[in-house]
């Protein structure tokens, strides 16, 4: 039987943090067996807020040894950088000629980005998700494995796909979101109402980066916010409590009931303690790993080599396919 398609990516902008881990990564990780995998570092998508060159160059190359470090396996999972394959916004253009702005308008995430920085708001910024459907679209992609945040892009990504095969012949396959439960939505440690963010890294406790020390990840869970009912327990209405429990399950998973019953009668400082613990142990082999791999650079080069050329080949069949389908010479 022929596996479903994966395909996901993710920005190079800032330090890849906790919640894109266990949001998105962890489970291209897991699922790398069951799935056809096609995984992309961004970079095109992180210009929509303005980038320094050499940090977004030096930042995209980081972020893919990191994406190797957390267990993207080159021999399961085709990986490559999204510049590189110049189809992305070929297609996306074509796709912004048939997308209202209404339905553009109406993305949570451009209102949020564009309300932190009211003065520069970009054109890009605001036509990001025809890139991004074009991203999945190019490739034929079955399933989008990501985080809760990202739910609304790939509806218009399947909106789009549905209008582009209405109105032009069957083109695309229709893509379906993969969320999971826990880690969907990792939120702020300083403030658990806000998502954990990359853009929000300037706040010193906000988030846990994949290569932060020991020491650091303890410091931070110990400023976390939490409340002051001191009852350790599962509960939505209590985000900081629940987001240290959420962040806990997903590295030992185990059941709620479990983790309630370890936890009865403790205090947050325990908490804290034990969730810095864990996330110390699940994310040392990453840490090592890409230590090794940042003195690796031709081995870097010759994995994103070979997935843009795989790549390659599905992009350009796709959009000859809807260039043509579309009266394009
Ligand atoms: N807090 C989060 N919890 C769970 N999943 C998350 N993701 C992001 N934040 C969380 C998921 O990570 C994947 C890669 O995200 P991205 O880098 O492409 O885009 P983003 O959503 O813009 O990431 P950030 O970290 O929040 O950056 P900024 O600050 O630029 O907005 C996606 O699957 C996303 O859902």
């Amino acid at each position: 039987m022929q596996k479903s398609r994966v395909f996901s990516g993710i920005q190079p902008t800032g330090n890849i943090h906790l919640g894109n881990y266990l949001g998105a990564v962890k489970n291209w990780v897991e699922n790398q067996e069951k799935y056809e995998n096609i995984f992309c570092v961004v970079n095109s998508h992180a210009i929509t807020i303005p980038q320094n060159p050499s940090i977004l160059r030096e930042k995209t190359y980081d972020l893919c040894a990191m994406l190797l470090a957390c267990g993207i396996n080159p021999k399961k999972s085709i990986l490559f950088i999204q510049s590189k394959i110049q189809e992305h916004t070929s297609l996306a253009w074509l796709l912004t000629c048939i997308t209202p702005m209404g339905d553009l308008s109406r993305m949570t995430q451009f209102k949020d980005k564009s309300a932190k920085n009211p003065k520069q708001i970009l054109a890009g910024l605001f036509n990001y998700p025809n890139l991004m459907s074009a991203d999945i679209l190019l490739y034929q992609s079955n399933l989008v494995p990501v985080g809760e945040d990202q739910k609304q892009h790939i509806e218009l990504a399947r909106d789009t796909a549905i209008r582009f095969n209405r109105d032009f012949g069957e083109t695309f396959v229709v893509p379906e979101p993969l969320i999971l439960k826990e880690g969907a939505r990792i939120m702020g440690l300083d403030d658990p109402t806000k998502k954990m963010s990359k853009s929000s890294s300037d706040k010193p406790n906000h988030s846990i980066a994949l290569i932060d020390t020991p020491e650091t990840i303890i410091k931070k869970f110990k400023k976390a916010t939490t409340d002051s009912e001191g009852i350790i327990a599962f509960d939505k209405n209590r985000a900081g409590v629940y987001n240290l429990l959420n962040i806990y399950q997903c590295f030992t998973k185990q059941k709620v009931e479990e983790i309630e019953a370890e936890f009865a009668g403790q205090g947050y400082g325990k908490l804290k303690e034990r969730v810095a613990e864990a996330v110390i142990e699940g994310l040392r082999p990453i840490r090592q790993a890409y230590e090794k791999l940042s003195s690796e650079k031709d081995y870097l080069h010759r994995i994103l080599q070979e997935g843009e050329s795989r790549a390659r080949e599905i992009a350009a069949t796709t959009y000859k396919e809807t260039k043509e389908k579309i009266g394009l010479i």
